[in-house]
């Protein structure tokens, strides 16, 4: 068996364990990341776009952000529709801050190319990952590559391997408690060549269901529409999808979405999901891998973010100087703003869709809801300090 020493493994080349792994390089920790899929997998993985001012300036101060500042768009507002409704929410006016449009699999692609210039040891292809040893000092982890067997012994581990991996399974169940909300809905998200009709995001509320326009770049769209989630792709050849999403965007002072080519579609699941604690032992679950939220208020990457932040610090510490309270205090610190993270996501997401089932009395108040939120300062600065991200902190109260 092929054996390799190292302070932290990592299993998972998403987000969260790349950011990880490129943080603790900088304070001199030495990670193995492991990886199932390929790195040209990883690279092109269409996912999230919207990237909160912190996670962004913690990308700039840690050399990875010269290529997102080059081509990303900073939007200083979102704009919500509902009925004959428009209203721009403007973040910069509310609460003094932005967001930037970046697609998930270009900050992959930064961060890869700063780890590989660093020499660092990722493992693409790692298959059969399983943990062992978890609560002792010397955890390991076991996968096969190219037909080899293949250990990691570490110091830490850290399960960054999102909702399906092997970390969080590896907990014992009577530790472990889950928290999940399944939603009636799932999303059908497009790619589509066309030069963005709108400015800033547009997220619609209309009797068909909700839809969301959104970009990657001045000639792509990232466009999405509420469907059943029992429903095949293949039920949505692409007339079918710009009906709708033309009809759902509606034409407010004449303004017309614009169409091109689809160059990818599919459909996701909208779930919440929180799994506490977010640590057992020497192991560490960060990011989709403790918890999911529905993509309305886009935040999954920027919460991965957020816990490998806290526990690059309490890794770092302790190889300072010995302490592992930081440590220990991990899951709740995580958990802190993970659960706030929740209730932003749920509430935007009950705001913005239709549910199966509802009655003209839930239409009213959820009218009534974006009536209040577009309406008072206070709801709206709410709902500002929420989408452009709440701080990045290793504080637990
Ligand atoms: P990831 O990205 O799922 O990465 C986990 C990695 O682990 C690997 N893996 C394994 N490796 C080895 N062995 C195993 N047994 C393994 N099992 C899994 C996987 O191949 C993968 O490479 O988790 P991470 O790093 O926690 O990052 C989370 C984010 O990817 C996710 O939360 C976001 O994409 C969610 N999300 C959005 N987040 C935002 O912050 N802003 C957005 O605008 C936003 N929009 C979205 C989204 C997610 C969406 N989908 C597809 C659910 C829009 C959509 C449509
Ligand atoms: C995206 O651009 O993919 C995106 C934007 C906003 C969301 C979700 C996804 O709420």
């Amino acid at each position: 068996m092929k054996t390799i020493r190292t302070q932290v493994g990592i299993v998972g080349a998403g987000p969260a364990g790349l950011i990880l792994s490129h943080l603790l390089h900088l304070e001199g920790i030495e990670s193995v990341v492991l990886e199932m899929h390929t790195r040209q997998y990883v690279e092109e993985r269409v996912r999230a776009g919207v990237l909160e001012q912190g996670v962004v300036d913690l990308l700039t101060q840690t050399g990875v952000g010269e290529r997102l500042h080059r081509e990303a768009m900073v939007h200083k507002g979102i704009y919500f529709r509902w009925g004959d409704h428009e209203h721009r929410f403007d973040f910069e006016e509310l609460c003094g801050k932005n967001i930037t449009v970046y697609a998930q699999h270009e900050v992959i692609k930064d961060l890869l190319a700063v780890r590989f210039a660093a020499k660092a040891q990722i493992v693409f292809e790692a298959k059969d990952v399983s943990l062992h040893d978890i609560d002792t000092k010397q955890p390991r982890i076991r996968y096969q590559h190219n037909d080899e067997e293949c250990e990691v012994v570490c110091d830490f581990l850290a399960g960054c391997d999102g909702f399906h991996g092997a970390s969080r399974k590896a907990m014992p169940a009577s530790v472990l408690k889950e928290y999940e909300k399944v939603y009636p809905f799932g999303w059908l998200g497009i790619l589509a060549q066309a030069p963005p009709s709108s400015d800033e995001l547009i997220y619609a509320n209309h009797e068909q269901g909700f839809s969301l326009l959104s970009m990657r770049s001045p000639e792509v769209q990232r466009l999405y529409i509420q469907v059943d989630p029992e429903d095949d792709i293949s039920q949505w050849p692409d007339a079918r999808i710009w009906e709708q999403m033309h009809l759902r965007l509606g034409s407010p002072n004449g303004w017309r979405l614009t169409e091109g080519a689809i160059i990818q579609k599919n459909i996701a699941p909208m779930r919440s999901f929180v799994a506490e604690p977010m640590q057992f032992g020497r192991m560490f679950l960060a990011g989709d891998a403790a918890h999911i939220v529905p993509a309305t208020g886009a935040k999954g990457l920027n919460l991965a973010a957020a816990d490998v932040y806290v526990l690059m610090h309490g890794i770092t510490r302790f190889y300072k100087s010995g302490d592992e309270s930081l440590l220990q205090r991990y899951s709740n610190i995580c958990l802190r703003r993970g659960w706030k993270v929740q209730n932003f996501s749920w509430w935007m997401t009950h705001m913005l869709h239709r549910f199966r089932g509802e009655s003209p009395y839930d239409v009213k108040r959820q009218w009534a809801e974006l009536d209040f939120v577009t309406s008072s300062r206070g709801a709206a600065t709410a709902l500002a300090e929420n989408y452009t991200g709440l701080p990045l902190t290793i504080e637990e109260a």
